[in-house]
Formats: structure tokens, C-alpha cells, sequence
């Protein structure tokens, strides 16, 4: 059923946000029609905005959830600004980034209005422990403080998926790193995961919708 720019809540069926990041732009809508309903958002960042133009939000916004992953690190008044497009083209929710401070987190909360937004913890690539993971218990309290509706945490490092668990309580924790990065989705989801990020596991498969099955299934039978 068709949803029209409906913002709010990510309601957590399958527990998996699909990163379109395919910069083949058919290719990217077919994967994105194949997931709509397969998945609990679908995920955009820069790759696929700059090849698509930002109307791909609006476009994935008419079936599904949109999580903007703009990694917003601005100052207070450029972040209020960038997420107000992104929220005016229909996103649900949007991603920054915590070391520009928290009055910067709480301008990207501000603007969201009854969008969600997701901040960045420690990152999952190895160069996610030279400087984030020095300071993700920090930024995960930060975005508590900020109202965040969540945060970003590192599928390919469980156990401190399950020390920012204790930090944030219910607030929702997205960990991407599965799949391509090594991170396995029951791993992140038996640590405190509500949800797996899964980019290339998903759009480069043969089957993207089979793909979304089987980690759906990995998940369940944990
Ligand atoms: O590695 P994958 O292809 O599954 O893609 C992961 C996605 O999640 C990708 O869009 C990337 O920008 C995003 N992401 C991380 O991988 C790691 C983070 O710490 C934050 C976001």
C-alpha cells in the first residue's frame, strides 16, 4: 500500500534499514521497489543523491520509510537548514553526526519537527576506533540529552553495541557493518541491535529481495 511523505515512528518488523547506496540510478530504484516492504527503511546517502538528484527521497518517501543518512556536522543554523530539505522531501528520519556538539545535535532535533533523528556513535570501519570510539559513550549520552529518537552503532564490534545499549535505554540503536564490513546481523541484534544497516549484502545481491529474507531469518532464528 502506498504511504504518502509519511514521517514518524520506524516501526520494526523486519529489523533491517536497507543502504541504498547503488550509484546506478535504475538500479537503485529496482532495489528500492524490491525492499520497500521487505525492509523497515530505506537508508540514502550521498552516493545515490548525487547521481539521482535529492527527488529520489521523495520518490522511496511515497513507499516507505526514508532515513536520510546526510551525516550532518554543521553548525546549529546550516544543520536546522539541511534537515529541513531533507524533511521537506518526504524523509522520515535523518542521521548526524555528534563531535560538532550538542547544540548542533539539538538544531538537527529542533528542525525534524516529528521526524526522527539518528545520531552517530562509534563508526564500524577500523578507522572508527581512532577517534569515535574514544568518545562514543559520550555521544551516545549527548544524543539522549539532544532527544534523539537513536544512535548509530557498530555491528562489527557487538560488544560495544551492548555498552551503548546501557547508555541510551529504549531509545532505538541502527547498527550498520553487516555483511560487506564483516559485522554478523544476529551478533548486532543479540548485543541490543533493534535493527541491522545493510548496504551492499542487499543491492549488489542477485536478489535483493531474497537477500533481505534470509538476514530477516538469520535475525529471527538467533
Ligand atoms: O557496508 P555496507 O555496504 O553494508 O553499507 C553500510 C552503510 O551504512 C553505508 O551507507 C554507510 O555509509 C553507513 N554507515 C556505516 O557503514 C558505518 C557507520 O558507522 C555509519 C554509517
Amino acid at each position: 500500500m502506498a504511504r504518502t511523505l509519511r514521517r514518524g515512528t520506524m516501526r520494526l518488523k523486519h529489523r533491517i534499514v536497507a543502504a541504498i547506496d547503488a550509484t546506478d540510478v535504475a538500479h537503485a530504484r529496482s532495489v528500492g521497489r524490491a525492499l520497500a516492504d521487505r525492509v523497515d527503511a530505506l537508508k540514502v546517502n550521498w552516493p545515490l543523491v548525487l547521481a539521482a538528484g535529492p527527488s529520489i527521497v521523495k520518490e522511496f518517501a511515497a513507499s516507505a520509510y526514508v532515513l536520510c543518512d546526510f551525516k550532518i556536522a554543521d553548525i546549529p543554523n546550516t544543520n536546522r537548514l539541511i534537515v529541513e530539505q531533507a524533511v521537506a522531501l518526504g524523509a522520515s528520519g535523518v542521521i548526524c553526526h555528534a563531535f560538532a556538539g550538542e547544540d548542533s545535535v539539538r538544531a538537527c532535533v529542533e528542525a525534524a519537527k516529528e521526524a526522527e533523528v539518528f545520531v552517530v556513535t562509534e563508526m564500524s570501519h577500523p578507522g572508527g576506533q581512532e577517534f569515535t570510539a574514544k568518545h562514543a559513550e559520550e555521544f551516545a549520552r549527548l544524543a539522549v540529552r539532544a532527544g534523539a529518537a537513536g544512535i548509530i552503532a557498530p555491528a562489527t564490534r557487538p560488544e560495544r553495541v551492548r555498552i551503548l545499549r546501557g547508555i541510551v535505554g529504549n531509545r532505538l540503536i541502527l547498527s550498520p557493518g553487516v555483511g560487506a564490513q564483516g559485522g554478523k546481523p544476529a551478533d548486532a541484534i543479540r548485543a541490543g541491535a533493534d535493527a541491522v544497516i545493510v548496504g551492499r549484502a542487499l543491492y549488489e545481491a542477485a536478489d535483493p529481495a531474497k537477500a533481505a529474507t534470509e538476514i530477516e531469518a538469520e535475525i529471527r532464528n538467533r
